[in-house]
């Protein structure tokens, strides 16, 4: 009987050598002195004994109940104080982390600047739905069936093909006029998805803002002029350059007629000496105003749609579009 004492202090002793935390000492200290250990069981067996043995062996079963109990206090002492000398390595009087404030994304301020922009000529501010009929982004824009844009390999078609992700924001010029009476101006901001492989300057998602203004035909009605005057206002505004000229290049949109791209010109900074294209614009096809129910020849009006993310780049010098994407919160804290 003693001999399993001996073989129990043993093992606790071996326990109690590869300790390496406290959580390990505790399980230790169960397997050796808790209800279920081999020492508490004997000392329960120890009733079934003769009054002289049940003396001896209980004497020297609580003597080493308590030998070991102070072994493990003590090694949890040694376990403590391993913990506090790693505390003690934390400077409490070292300055604070300050916790980084989240800003707006630079997409989004620009947004921001373009609606107060054109809210301040007087456009009224609008959203359309980003899933679009194939009427509203292509018929009705007078975009025939076999023009290149409506192939797979340009546009998300949803299933069933009578729906897909807007191409553009052109549709909601449909939606609105089919829906309002001119005079109106409206700017569509939103999302725009085309089905084409990424580079430095093609997303298959972006953002546009189609404009559109409209009126009975006629003395004072849309020009082209007026059209050239919301661009260099926009633009002057937008790059924050008084000097920014405006161009327009002969272009084709079949939605309309003439149709124009849009060139800008800065006198200082990023923008100066060369002329970038940054929309495309004209006066809406009498075709468009047809489908949308007005009477052919009645209204007048012009039309515009710019890429976002192509002006801020221009805007900051960003070379390569799939950064606003990217995640990459050193690019993104620039701004
Ligand atoms: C249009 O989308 C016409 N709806 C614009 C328009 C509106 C013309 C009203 C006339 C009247 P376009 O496909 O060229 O046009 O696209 C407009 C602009 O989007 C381009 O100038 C270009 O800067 C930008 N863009 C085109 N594809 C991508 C792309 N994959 N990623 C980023 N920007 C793009």
């Amino acid at each position: 009987m003693k001999s399993q004492l001996d073989h129990i202090r043993e093992v606790a002793l071996k326990d109690l050598e590869n300790l390496r935390s406290l959580a390990e000492l505790e399980a230790a200290r169960v397997r050796a002195l808790g209800r279920s250990s081999e020492l508490s069981q004997f000392l329960r067996s120890l009733k079934e004994r003769a009054e002289g043995e049940r003396r001896e062996l209980g004497e020297l079963a609580n003597r080493l109940r308590g030998e070991l109990e102070r072994q493990f206090d003590g090694a949890k002492e040694k376990l403590e104080d391993v913990a506090y000398a790693a505390l003690e390595k934390l400077d409490v009087t070292a300055p604070a982390l300050r916790s980084r404030r989240g800003h707006i994304h630079p997409l989004a301020q620009a947004q921001d600047d373009a609606n107060a922009i054109f809210a301040s000529m007087g456009f009224r501010i609008l959203e359309g739905p980003e899933v679009e009929t194939e009427w509203a982004n292509f018929d009705a824009l007078n975009t025939p069936p076999d023009h290149p844009a409506r192939g797979m390999q340009d546009t998300f078609w949803l299933q069933g093909m009578e729906h897909l992700m807007r191409t553009h924001t052109s549709p909601m010029q449909v939606r609105f006029m089919q829906a309002h009476q001119p005079p109106f101006r409206i700017i569509v901001p939103g999302r725009v998805y085309r089905n084409e492989a990424t580079d430095a300057t093609h997303e298959f998602q972006f953002h546009q803002i189609e404009g559109l203004m409209v009126a009975r035909a006629g003395e004072g009605a849309p020009s082209m002029a007026n059209l050239k005057g919301v661009m260099e206002h926009f633009y002057q505004r937008f790059f924050r350059d008084p000097n920014i000229e405006v161009r327009f290049n002969a272009s084709y949109f079949p939605f309309v007629e003439p149709g124009v791209e849009v060139y800008i010109k800065g006198s200082s900074g990023k923008l100066a000496g060369k002329w970038l294209e940054v929309a495309g614009a004209g006066m809406v096809h009498q075709n468009v105003f047809e489908r949308v129910g007005y009477v052919r020849g009645e209204m007048q009006g012009f039309a515009f749609g710019m890429a976002l993310e192509r002006i801020v780049m221009l805007k900051y010098k960003i070379d390569d579009i799939r950064l606003f994407n990217g995640g990459d919160l050193r690019f993104l804290r620039q701004f």
